[in-house]
């Protein structure tokens, strides 16, 4: 492959049909000059005094890490002067951030999980940073009104880009226009992020399931159904052996689906019945299930299509099961048998 980077990548996307605009082309990358500055400062570990927790938890009651807030704040400053963005909305932000008035407002909004697996940061596991892009319902008279959570809950068919950077051995970022998904790796020398996989495919079918089988006990019954069988095995009624995966941070997990296939499932359960699930729709569950269905797969709640769900509130939690399509149809199967 010639060595493209993702600048002419996009180039050629605005180019080829205007299949994006000027500002969306901006906002790309200007979140990938973010996710480099984050991918530092993960990279540093406890060279710097930015492990640990930062003493508050985030809106999801959750114990929020220095890095967390580091990362937060490095997206928001980078996207807030471009002039391309209506609002940001976060994981860690109770609230969307408006655009200070000192600076232009753009058509677009950009939510985010600035640091996804933050609980890997301190034992050097991989993390990530999840990204979703929605344009502003009614943007007009240059958004001079405040942007409240009602233009961010639009379902994640609504979605103009999707797409995580993954800090592992490599710096990647994958990305999706809504044709196709693309990894590119940073070139540490040059700074710039290179184009290695044009076009990912996740095969239909796989032998590797990731699951956090610690909550065997509160799964519905299609779950249980459906991870018994592959642990039977061969000798069970699915006939050959699998493999199990769960690294604790979705993006890892959701970068070897898309790389070698697999399926990943993490399921409405009994622990708590006010959280249908544990993972964010709108800066999680969209972004992941847009480049899954991108690169040939599906991914559902277990009730139905995740990018149909109609969001009722900015932080709502969904079930998310994704990943090789014949293994996701199967648990689907087994949840309206
Ligand atoms: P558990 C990380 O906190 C996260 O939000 C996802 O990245 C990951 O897949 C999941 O939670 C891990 O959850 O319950 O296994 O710790």
């Amino acid at each position: 492959m010639s060595r493209i980077t993702l600048s002419q990548f996009l180039i050629q996307q605005q180019r080829d049909g205007e299949r994006i605009s000027a500002e969306l082309r901006f906002l790309v990358e200007v979140v990938a000059r973010a996710v480099k500055a984050i991918g530092n400062a993960v990279g540093k570990g406890g060279l710097t005094n930015s492990l640990g927790e930062a003493g508050g938890e985030n809106v999801q009651g959750e114990v929020q890490k220095k890095l967390d807030v580091i990362a937060n704040e490095i997206l928001l400053e980078a996207n807030e002067w471009g002039g391309h963005l209506a609002a940001m909305a976060s994981e860690e932000m109770d609230a969307p951030h408006q655009i200070p008035n000192r600076y232009p407002k753009g058509e677009y909004l950009l939510l985010f999980d600035p640091l996804d697996g933050s609980s890997n940061i301190d034992v050097n596991i991989s993390t990530g940073t999840i990204f979703s892009v929605l344009r502003c319902p009614d943007f007009a008279n240059g958004g001079a009104a405040p942007v409240d959570e009602s233009a961010f809950l639009q379902p994640g068919t609504r979605q103009l880009v999707a797409g995580y950077a993954v800090y592992g051995s490599a710096t990647q970022l994958v990305l999706t226009l809504g044709e196709g998904v693309h990894a590119f790796t940073l070139d540490r020398e040059t700074g710039s992020f290179v184009m290695t996989t044009a076009h990912m495919r996740i095969p239909d079918d796989t032998k590797e399931y990731a699951i956090n089988a610690s909550n065997a006990r509160s799964w519905e019954a299609p779950v249980k159904r459906y991870i018994d069988e592959l642990i039977a095995g061969k000798t069970g009624p699915r006939g050959k052996d699998y493999n199990m995966r769960w690294v604790g941070s979705m993006v890892a997990d959701v970068h070897r689906i898309l790389t070698r296939g697999g399926i990943f499932l993490y399921p409405k359960d009994t622990k708590d019945p006010t959280k249908p699930g544990k993972l964010r729709l709108m800066y999680e569950a969209n972004p992941m299930a847009m480049l899954i269905e991108q690169a040939g797969g599906s991914a559902t709640t277990g009730y139905q299509r995740i990018l149909d769900v109609q969001p009722e509130k900015l932080h709502q939690r969904v079930p998310v099961i994704l990943g090789s399509k014949n293994e996701v149809e199967r648990v689907l199967g087994y949840h309206s048998a």
